[in-house]
């Protein structure tokens, strides 16, 4: 490393000590813009990567909600407001109890390099609580998202911070926020996105991060001659993400024969149909039920986690495999799985699912790996095209936003493949997606001045 990267990543750690998530992302992204820095000498002059590793500003708020039982809870709520550069903060809100500053601070730091790939005016920010809907009523969910919106809604806008869903944050979670902000600044506006589509929503927002990262693999895939015709997926995760990612991949003639959550995963030898996956969607979506009751249903394998021993599912013999659960999923161990199984290519529909290891072991073993900054795009992007409709009062067909969406991941394909090329070497996306991004965030930077 540089010396003035090495310098910009100790000020990180010893700033922020015990912020490991948010120094995984951050030393990856530097990783990659070491290799540049030192055609840049106006970054360095104007101390651009010092002001972008630091937030623009954090805001952490108490949220105290009622229980079913009348008792008073209190969970801590964020929102990292990381760049507003290239537009108004965007990105995501998260409700898991494994939720801190650190875990915000990295999403947050992805978010903007990732909006920046999407070509729309967005800059980047994210949120969430350690609240745990798990096993909570509809009653309580509702108490939670009108008191964590009632805070939120100071800081938030339609021209200034944008929120939407990401781990356990769905249409469910965004209507009751929506309905919040509505009545506390009695305005109707695009103050989120991922909204219900009688009520401003986007078509395609909910298919969009899986759909995306399926066209941003295929136009990978396309480009060596290889497609998705009778391959074999294996898929982490059962929410939002893997869902949409399942239900394309089946669409265009793969077989996907695993899916996941918490507390365990499936093996359908038989792959995962369209039936199956209805059943997959009521399931988590309305039931909100465990995956286990597929395997008792369909009568296929299941095996449950054990968070000691290397992550069964990525030793499942197949093609290509979607990480599509949460961060640092892929580890030194499944990596090395992934490899001796032949796998082709991983995409990243999860936020940073592999470790630096990880990562490491996979490119160099030639595997084809579609970074999380560039492979799950597609959800924000969809979520700029909703407020750019919000904006207009109108909703375009689903159509047109799907026709959108594979033009916006195409032309991502083709930014990172010629960065990669450019600036590093032929496939390696990681850089290339971090150097493309990189360049035009750091020139915007430069424009506005030292703010
Ligand atoms: P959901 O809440 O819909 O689904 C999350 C899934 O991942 C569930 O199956 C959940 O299991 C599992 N999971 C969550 N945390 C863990 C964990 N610590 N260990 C094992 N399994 C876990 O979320 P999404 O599908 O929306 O998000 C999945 C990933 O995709 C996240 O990394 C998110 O940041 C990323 N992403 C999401 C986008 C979106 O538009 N929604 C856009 C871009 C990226 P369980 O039910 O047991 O908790
Ligand atoms: O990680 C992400 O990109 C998201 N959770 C979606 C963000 C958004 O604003 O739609």
């Amino acid at each position: 490393m540089k010396s003035e990267i090495e310098r910009v990543y100790q000020q990180v750690c010893s700033r922020d000590p015990n912020e490991k998530e948010f120094q995984q992302a951050v030393y990856t992204f530097l990783l990659s813009v070491d290799k540049i820095i030192d055609k840049l000498p106006e970054v360095s002059y104007h101390r651009v990567l010092e002001r972008m590793v630091e937030p623009e500003r954090v805001v952490m708020f108490r949220v105290p909600w009622i229980d079913d039982e009348g008792v008073c809870q209190v969970n801590r709520g964020f929102r990292v407001q990381m760049s507003s550069t290239l537009g108004p903060y965007k990105g995501g809100c998260r409700f898991h109890p494994s939720v801190n500053l650190s875990i915000m601070k990295f999403l947050a730091f992805e978010q903007v390099f990732k909006n920046c790939l999407t070509g729309l005016p967005m800059g980047g920010g994210k949120g969430g609580s350690d609240f745990n809907p798990k096993g909570k009523s509809e009653a309580e969910v509702m108490r939670f998202c009108q008191s964590f919106m009632t805070e939120l809604s100071r800081h938030i806008g339609a021209d200034t911070d944008v929120p939407a869903g990401d781990i356990g944050v769905g249409g469910r979670e965004i209507g009751y926020m929506f309905g919040q902000y509505k009545r506390l600044k009695n305005e109707f506006t695009g103050v989120l996105t991922g909204k219900g589509l009688d009520f401003g929503g986007s078509n395609i927002r909910p298919e969009a991060t899986g759909y995306g990262l399926v066209y941003l693999s295929q136009a990978i895939l396309a480009d060596r001659k290889m497609d998705f015709e009778g391959k074999t997926c294996i898929v982490s995760g059962s929410g939002n993400v893997a869902q949409f990612t399942t239900e394309k991949l089946i669409q265009l003639g793969a077989k996907v024969v695993t899916l996941s959550d918490s507390t365990g995963m499936i093996y359908d030898e038989n792959g995962i149909d369209s039936e199956k996956l209805q059943y997959v969607k009521v399931l988590k979506n309305v039931k909100r039920g465990r995956i286990k009751e597929y395997a008792d249903k369909y009568g296929c394998t299941y095996i449950a986690r054990n968070n000691d021993e290397p992550n069964p599912i990525w030793n499942i013999k197949a093609d290509y495999a979607f990480p599509c659960a949460t961060q640092n999923e892929i580890l030194k161990e499944d990596a090395e799985n992934l490899v001796r199984n032949g796998i082709k290519l991983v995409g990243e529909g999860a936020n940073m699912p592999c470790s630096i290891e990880s990562e490491h072991i996979l490119t160099s073993n030639g595997i084809l790996l579609a970074p999380a900054k560039a492979a799950n795009a597609g959800g924000v992007a969809v979520s700029g095209l909703e407020m750019a409709q919000n904006s207009m009062r109108i909703q375009w067909s689903r159509e047109r936003v799907d026709q959108e969406l594979q033009n916006i991941m195409k032309n991502i394909y083709k930014n990172i493949s010629e960065a990669a090329l450019t600036y590093s070497e032929k496939d390696n996306f990681i850089d290339g997606a971090n150097i493309a991004s990189f360049l035009k965030v750091s020139r915007a930077m430069i424009a506005q001045g030292y703010v």
